[in-house]
């Protein structure tokens, strides 16, 4: 039962590959973290970028595949098309079963990449992938729609290139689970709280964990948007627990 996280570093921790490898152990399985940018931030403030090269990115995948047996990855921040590309040719060489979180702005506002990432992902890695779990922001990215309804958000995943779960944080708390063209309407009590910091992350980080551990598709996102609410709701994301 060993996973595996591509994103980027969140250096306060609640978000990216760190929160992943954190979500995997609280779910019981073994992380594995691969790096595809550092970023210095904090929860309130985006500072700066650096990107790692496609060839380290790809060295490092290599590395874990050379001594672990991975099926379920997780693709967080991957900045460029270059590496969106590269992720998606190692999906296929290692056979990995995907879920992508399709980050393109941080929660802060920050520059998780300077371009049009939207493209690349429905061009070479969702139509790769086993799920894709955007928000209703990202959704619209990927579809070019604008989703303000439940009807919008069912029909925009008719338009995503691989199963979905589109996220309702912004939709009154319903979440729109497409899952081989069969819709499941999720509707969860939104939580008032500044802290949502790392909740994109924890979301597909607990999926791929509930996966590994030989759940379905559909089980393992509704134990996920439980495993997320709870948190949001213990204040276990962000920084609030750090200043406690
Ligand atoms: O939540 C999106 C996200 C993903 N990955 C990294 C981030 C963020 C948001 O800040 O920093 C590394």
């Amino acid at each position: 039962m060993i996973v595996m996280s591509i994103a980027g570093v969140d250096p306060s921790g609640g978000a990216g590959v760190l929160t992943d490898i954190k979500a995997f152990q609280a779910i019981g399985v073994y992380g594995t973290g691969v790096v595809t940018a550092l970023t210095a931030q904090n929860p309130y403030k985006f500072f700066s970028t650096l990107p790692i090269s496609p060839e380290y990115i790809e060295e490092q995948i290599d590395s874990i595949m050379d001594s672990y047996e991975v099926e379920f990855i997780k693709t967080g921040m991957l900045y460029s098309p270059e590496i969106i590309k590269l992720v998606s040719k190692k999906v296929n060489e290692y056979n990995l079963k995907a879920v992508v979180d399709p980050v393109m702005v941080a929660t802060s506002g920050g520059d998780l990449t300077k371009e049009d990432l939207a493209l690349a992902l429905n061009k070479y890695l969702l139509p790769n992938s086993i799920l894709t779990t955007p928000n209703i922001s990202e959704a619209e990215k990927l579809t070019g729609l604008t989703i303000k309804t439940k009807e919008d958000a069912i029909k925009a995943s008719k338009e995503i290139k691989c199963d979905s779960i589109i996220t309702g944080g912004h939709l009154d708390g319903i979440n729109t689970i497409n899952i081989a063209g069969e819709i499941t309407i999720e509707k969860q009590e939104l939580i008032k709280t500044d802290n949502l910091h790392g909740t994109g992350c924890n979301l597909s980080a607990a999926i791929v964990a509930y996966l590994a551990k030989n759940n379905d598709l559909k089980t393992s996102i509704l134990k996920s948007l439980d495993y997320v609410y709870e948190g949001i709701k213990n204040g276990n994301y962000g920084t609030l627990i750090a200043k406690i």
